[in-house]
């Protein structure tokens, strides 16, 4: 491969940049849908932040508001010593670094040339993955060579770091073992309030030596300490090898560990690593976008992918990927809407069974839907706005304003309830571009259908005005709380009845014993699915004749709100809800992320003709604060598609570096994991154009002028297709 070539696969960071460690650990995260580790360093890193996250093992502290995901212990912790001098970043001298993202086989490289306070030489070169192949399986490699002259003496300390906690010291764990054996560590915990039982084992090899291990293990810390000897320039290799498994995955997590780790250290770190490669190579084979002549965004897009790729779980179905992935804290790694509608489809797309598996999460998590609504009086589900392992609503009704000095109250989770036919939308598209119709009828319709009684259910007939309302929601613009009649959800609920009777009648045509069986289950009479119907025909569509004629985003949304002049807060970092709080930016005419302009994503030209459309671009795109990091991705997608390929490219390439460039200043939280699906989206659907009709996939590409080209697969209703795309870019 070219060395440019090479470039674009990679993420960089030369030289080393200390301030950056809390966005760079975020950045370089790797993983394998089960576990994710932040890009901290073996040696650690005054007031790093270490992460291992393993998918679904959640634990709600007493005394905290809602759950979160649970902190494992340290695996990375590896320390070497020269001479006596401990390697570390911030001592001794940095002669040379590089670190670099190999975004290709998701492995963390970095190589470090470091003079000690003694001044020897000392080069390293670290290399580790979470295994694609094996996700139980976590690996480090070390070279370790000293260039001065001398007999050298090296000392290693490896270790199961269990000090290390979730933010705010918070420590998860109730009954815990930590130990060390010769060269093998071992932790086992179990966490206080979920009773989830995790086992690591791992063993460290000094490689072509057969050296002695000592314990140096403490209370909460499995380690051991070796020796050795290195004449000058001799290089030798350390490696780690790691094995993970919870109750989830075993009903005996520390000997599935040690069967793990037997296999890992008979299998070799070159074999592991050589089938980690090739399952990446997999991935990339089904969802790369190659994109020529536009280095920077080529490298963007794929960290995105990556990001995703890292992200999705493979090994069961009953979890789902939180607003930031496994690669920080922020919202304590819960699940949004934010799945469905920005990673979902990508997926559905290029790997259809990962897409599946994330549906099947909400499947599974029917019951705790279903005991939403019935807590708030309605039939069907509701599905919660913030979920974990457990489909319960986890959305924390206060939050702490610092600024202010006071508890604000949130909202979402009572009332941001389109998320239920953001899922049903999810599963309609998974089914239309998949042709599944045995998951669809197993699986799939229940959720379509229980939604939709949950709707039916939901919503209020308004006498005076003949039409179907709904109050107190929170559209997907989240500056204004409890509005009516949001007109992304009002339009979305039609959207999602009209296709809910007709799934009703597929079943009874196509699949009668399910049709019978959800009948049952779900309470559908005959009268059910004319009632939809009904709704969906008198459901009220908010207008105004702003504009020349545009969807009102809410009831009195033109008339109520004051106007502000976007312009004027120019330049700015700050989002407005930050500037003026959140009681006052409630009176503000002034969004925080795509509403409107997300339905025109979703929906198209189903909502009219493109005056139409052009008009509602031009009154929503100039009052949105892209507060919110799934904005700008969609207003990438909803331009181009208007053929506002300047507008579109700037949007494009903000969402695609949002975490890169850490645009949004929270990047030490977390990635923004819909964003990183949105930007997929956006040049797919985007400037490519990609429609998915009856009759197969067409494009409609409107590219920006500098791509000579574009090339990318998709698989649709079971068949492999291939795009490539040629622009004007020379
Ligand atoms: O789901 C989003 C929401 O739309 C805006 N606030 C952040 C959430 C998680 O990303």
């Amino acid at each position: 491969m070219q060395h440019y070539e090479k470039r674009q696969w990679q993420i960089r960071e030369y030289p080393f940049r200390p301030y950056a460690l809390p966005h760079t650990e975020t950045i370089y995260t790797i993983g394998n849908g089960l576990v994710g580790v932040r890009g901290s360093f073996e040696e650690g890193y005054p007031e790093d932040n270490p992460a291992t996250l393993v998918a679904g093992i959640f634990n709600h502290k007493e005394g905290e508001l809602v759950p979160d995901l649970v902190s494992m212990p340290n695996w990375l912790t590896l320390r070497i010593q020269v001479n006596d001098e401990l390697f570390r970043l911030d001592r001794g001298k940095i002669l040379g670094y590089e670190r670099v993202l190999d975004l290709r086989t998701g492995t963390h490289w970095r190589g470090v040339l470091w003079l000690s306070p003694k001044r020897d030489i000392l080069r390293l070169a670290f290399e580790r993955f979470a295994s694609l192949d094996n996700p139980h399986i976590l690996a480090i490699r070390v070279l370790v060579q000293v260039l001065n002259e001398g007999e050298h003496h090296i000392k290693v300390y490896s270790a199961l770091d269990n000090t290390v906690t979730n933010p705010n010291n918070i420590d998860h764990w109730g009954d815990i073992a930590l130990s060390s054996d010769s060269d093998q560590l071992f932790f086992i915990g179990q966490t206080d309030q979920s009773v989830y039982r995790v086992a690591m084992q791992a063993r460290t090899a000094v490689d072509g030596r057969d050296v002695r291990w000592e314990d140096s293990s403490e209370r909460r810390i499995a380690a051991h300490t070796t020796a050795f000897t290195l004449q000058q320039n001799e290089k030798i290799t350390i490696t780690k090898y790691v094995a993970l498994h919870t109750s989830r995955d075993s009903d005996d997590p520390p000997a599935a560990c040690a069967e793990t780790l037997s296999t890992a250290v008979r299998t070799g770190y070159d074999a592991l690593k050589a089938a980690h490669d090739s399952a990446w190579a997999h991935y990339w084979d089904a969802a790369d976008i190659q994109i020529e002549c536009d280095e920077l965004a080529q490298r963007a897009l794929r960290f995105c992918t990556y990001h995703v790729l890292v992200a999705v779980p493979t090994h069961e179905d009953r979890v789902s990927i939180g607003a930031k992935t496994l690669s920080g804290f922020g919202y304590k790694g819960h699940v949004f809407w934010d799945t469905e509608l920005f990673m979902v489809p990508p997926l559905t797309l290029t790997m259809p069974h990962l897409a599946r598996n994330l549906l099947m999460y909400r499947y599974h998590n029917l019951p705790g839907a279903r005991a939403k609504a019935a807590e708030a009086g309605y039939q069907g589900a509701m599905y919660p706005w913030e979920s974990t392992d457990t489909g319960e609503e986890t959305t924390p009704r206060w939050v702490y304003d610092a600024q202010n000095d006071k508890h604000i109250r949130i909202w979402t989770g009572d009332n941001e309830q389109h998320i239920s036919s953001d899922i049903a939308y999810a599963v309609l598209q998974f089914w239309d571009w998949t042709g599944d119709d045995d998951w669809f009828a197993r699986y799939g319709a229940e959720i379509v259908l229980d939604t939709a009684v949950f709707w039916a259910s939901r919503v209020e007939y308004n006498e005076v005005a003949g039409r179907y309302e709904l109050r107190t929601q929170i559209g997907p613009d989240e500056y204004h709380d409890n509005i009516d009649n949001s007109v992304f959800t009002n339009r979305l609920i039609v959207w999602h009845l009209q296709h809910a009777e007709k799934v009703w009648q597929w079943l009874l045509a196509q699949r009668p014993q399910d049709a019978v069986r959800l009948a049952d289950a779900l309470g559908i009479d005959e009268a059910l699915p004319d009632r939809w119907r009904d709704i969906a025909a008198r459901m009220w569509i908010p207008y105004s004749e702003e504009g020349g004629g545009v969807l009102e985003q809410f009831e009195g949304f033109f008339e109520r709100l004051q106007p502000v002049n976007l312009e004027d807060y120019t330049p700015r970092t700050v989002n407005l809800d930050w500037l003026y709080g959140h009681d006052r930016i409630q009176s503000m005419r002034v969004i925080k992320q795509a509403d409107v302009v997300m339905l025109m994503a979703l929906l198209g030209d189903e909502l009219g003709d493109e005056a139409f459309l052009n008009r509602n671009w031009e009154v929503y795109s100039r009052i949105v604060d892209h507060g919110s990091s799934l904005s700008p991705a969609i207003h990438a997608w909803v331009a181009a598609r208007l053929g506002r390929i300047e507008e579109a490219y700037e949007h494009f390439i903000y969402s695609a570096t949002i975490d890169l460039e850490d645009n949004k200043g929270n990047v030490r939280d977390g990635i923004h994991a819909a964003s990183c699906g949105g930007v997929w989206q956006a040049v797919v659907f985007g400037f490519c154009g990609l429609h998915l009709t009856p009759e197969g996939p067409r494009i409609d590409p409107k590219l920006p002028s500098h791509w000579r080209s574009v090339r990318f697969k998709v698989i649709y209703q079971g068949k492999p297709y291939e795009f490539v795309i040629k622009g004007q870019g020379e």
